[in-house]
């Protein structure tokens, strides 16, 4: 009798977390349709979704190519917006509380793609057409599965369409804020050519005991891996001071 109860309990929680992950994606793309004034836009939710599934249904965990995602992110581009472009690495949180008040940066989770799945987890299975969103590859289990896959080619795309002055928050609490192994450093900085992008701004966000300063020396990596012609600059920022900015939108950095 457990059997039996384990395995009816097995069958409908499945297509039950498909249902969920399939309606939870269209009403976050709804949702950010509504937000942005898209009604009417040729913004199809049902069929990014299906752009989506393509991507990984069928295919086993650990072999989704970033490939997969191109017809995904042809159908939804990224639009070319110069002086906007805000990217990070390990410094999330903070950088998506201030992009919410600061409209004049956008980060790739204020993109319809990156909104609809910041957060999310899942993956397809070999022989089956379903999305599951248990027993998927953890982020270091395998280079190319779905999730890792969509976030690199998501960040290529996105890289691609930046375009100006380019800003970048890093983390003044690690010891190298710019990581080598990071999105940031092997698929955006790559990426970026003068006079497409005329600069890139680093602000290192530092806590009360940070000791990385902008003289640290993965911060010259960065300076010899961008392409000559892109003005460089660097500016230590307490996150507290930023955390003003956010409460008090007034008294922020002109935009
Ligand atoms: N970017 C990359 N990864 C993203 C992401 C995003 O916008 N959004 C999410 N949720 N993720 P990190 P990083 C997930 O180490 O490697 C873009 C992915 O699972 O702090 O330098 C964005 O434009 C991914 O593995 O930062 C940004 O500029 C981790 O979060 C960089 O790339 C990445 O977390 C950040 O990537």
């Amino acid at each position: 009798a457990v059997l039996v109860l384990v395995i009816i309990v097995v069958a409908v929680a499945v297509p039950l977390s498909l249902r969920t992950f399939k309606r939870g994606f269209i009403q976050r793309c709804e949702d950010f349709k509504d937000k942005k004034g898209l009604i009417r836009s040729k913004y199809d939710c049902e069929k990014i979704w299906g752009l989506f599934e393509e991507a990984y249904v069928g295919r086993d965990p650990c072999k989704v190519p970033v490939e997969a995602f191109k017809p995904l992110l042809n159908a939804v581009p990224f639009k070319r917006k110069c002086n906007q472009t805000m990217l990070w690495s390990k410094t999330k949180a903070l950088v998506h509380d201030f992009t919410k008040k600061r409209k004049c940066f956008e980060t790739l989770e204020d993109t319809l793609l990156g909104s609809v799945l910041d957060e999310m987890n899942w993956c397809g299975k070999e022989g089956s057409n379903e999305t599951f969103t248990t027993g998927c590859p953890e982020r270091n289990d395998c280079e190319t599965s779905a999730v890792r896959s969509f976030w690199n080619g998501a960040s290529a795309a996105f890289a691609d369409a930046a375009c100006g002055d380019v800003t970048v928050m890093l983390a003044g609490s690690v010891a190298t804020p710019f990581y080598d192994k990071s999105v940031f450093a092997t698929i955006e900085v790559p990426r970026f050519y003068s006079p497409r992008v005329r600069s890139l701004n680093v602000v290192l966000v530092t806590q009360k005991n940070s000791v990385t300063s902008c003289e640290n020396e993965s911060l010259k990596d960065l300076q010899r891996k961008l392409d000559g012609g892109i003005k460089y600059n660097c500016t230590k920022m307490p996150e507290d001071k930023i955390y003003d900015w956010i409460s008090d939108p007034e008294d922020c950095v002109p935009c």
